[in-house]
């Protein structure tokens, strides 16, 4: 198989309270990226089960991201959503990765220090081998491109460097082969434009994130037109009026936050919106910014909700992708087999 000069692939874990920092720092640009690239977009429920699951919300979950996919504009007939537990080259090409990338690679890894915490001992292997499952659900179908927020750009610097040292430990078997010199790309992180790392709406400090246990600290793509205007409302702000500069956003969490969200959901850039919002205060900014999430995202969570009703299709969009992205998975577990040696 030639290696694909535009291809997509990114992921979102199914693993509850979808939010804003998901739609736009991932799911958003996956829209865009359909008109000029293949796209692949997976339900990580492999990756989900790196922490404890509930097998009924898991199940629930994974048909809420799918949702979330299509509803925000994702073709699932042009381009491909399915769940990674249903191609099994993600789990065995996730092996080989597991004897390529080195101890002290994943030892560096911020994103398991931070989720496992204190108590690294009793922390899943799965949760520290994470990254190299990644590396190999995006090499899987050798990738060209990955949008992702920005919490995930050490994962994808580890994928760059499983991709060479597979491509340099193998290089003679490669060339005799015939698949050029090598056989993995090296994939180009899509971390771009104002909400590549949407912020607590409660603590500007820390990002938006699924598990935050304070449900005023995120906007969840379920929630209705009255949860979303409330939540914005209540973000937290402070005394000063909004700052005029870039300079003097930079040094203004929260409002930095707040302008990087409208920034997004309007489609244009920070500098614009403090042209419309600079030196007013808080109180100007906030119902423009809920009246706009309102807008952008009501259409989002009405479909959603429409597809959720019939589980049944979205099931059947699933299993579909499933087999489209199978026949992508096997000629590339065949073709790294023959690399390695492995007799079939
Ligand atoms: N706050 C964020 N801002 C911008 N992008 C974000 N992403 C996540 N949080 C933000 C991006 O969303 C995509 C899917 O993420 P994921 O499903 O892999 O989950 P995650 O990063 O574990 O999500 P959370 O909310 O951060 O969960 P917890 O609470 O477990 O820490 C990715 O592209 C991610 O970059």
């Amino acid at each position: 198989m030639s290696q694909p000069s535009n291809r997509v692939f990114s992921g979102v874990q199914p693993t509850g309270n979808l939010h804003l920092g998901n739609y736009l720092g991932a799911i958003k640009r996956f829209v865009s990226l359909q008109e000029s690239h293949e796209c692949i977009y997976c339900v990580v429920d492999l990756h989900a089960i790196t922490v404890a699951q509930d097998p009924q919300e898991l199940a629930t979950n994974t048909r809420e991201v799918a949702s979330a996919f299509i509803a925000a504009g994702v073709n699932p007939k042009e381009h491909i959503i399915f769940n990674q537990s249903q191609v099994s080259g993600h789990a065995e090409l996730a092996w080989i990765f597991n004897c390529v990338a080195r101890m002290g690679w994943l030892n560096r890894m911020t994103q398991f220090k931070e989720k496992a915490g204190k108590n690294r001992e009793n922390a899943s292997v799965g949760l520290f081998s994470y990254p190299t499952l990644m590396a190999s659900d995006i090499l899987l179908y050798r990738a060209t491109h990955v949008p992702v927020g920005d919490d995930q750009k050490q994962h994808l610097e580890l994928t760059r460097d499983i991709s060479a040292k597979f491509n340099n430990d193998f290089g003679e078997q490669i060339r005799n082969l015939q698949h050029g010199d090598a056989y993995f790309p090296m994939t180009e992180p899509l971390i771009e434009g104002p909400a590549t790392r949407i912020m607590s709406l409660r603590d500007g400090s820390k990002k938006m994130s699924k598990s935050d246990p304070s449900d005023l600290s995120r906007i969840n793509l379920t929630d209705d037109a009255d949860t979303i205007a409330k939540k914005i409302r209540k973000a937290k702000s402070d005394s000063d009026a909004l700052p005029e500069t870039m300079e003097d956003l930079k040094t203004r969490a929260e409002a930095n936050n707040l302008i990087g969200i409208y920034a997004a959901l309007a489609e244009t850039t920070k500098e614009d919106v403090l042209k419309e919002f600079g030196g007013k205060e808080f109180s100007v900014l906030k119902p423009a910014l809920a009246d706009l999430a309102v807008e952008k995202l009501s259409p989002i969570n009405n479909e959603m909700k429409r597809l959720l009703d019939a589980p049944g299709d979205v099931d059947a969009i699933l299993r579909d992708g499933s087999d489209r992205a199978r026949v992508i998975a096997e000629e590339t577990i065949k073709e790294v087999k023959d690399i390695i040696g492995f007799i079939s």
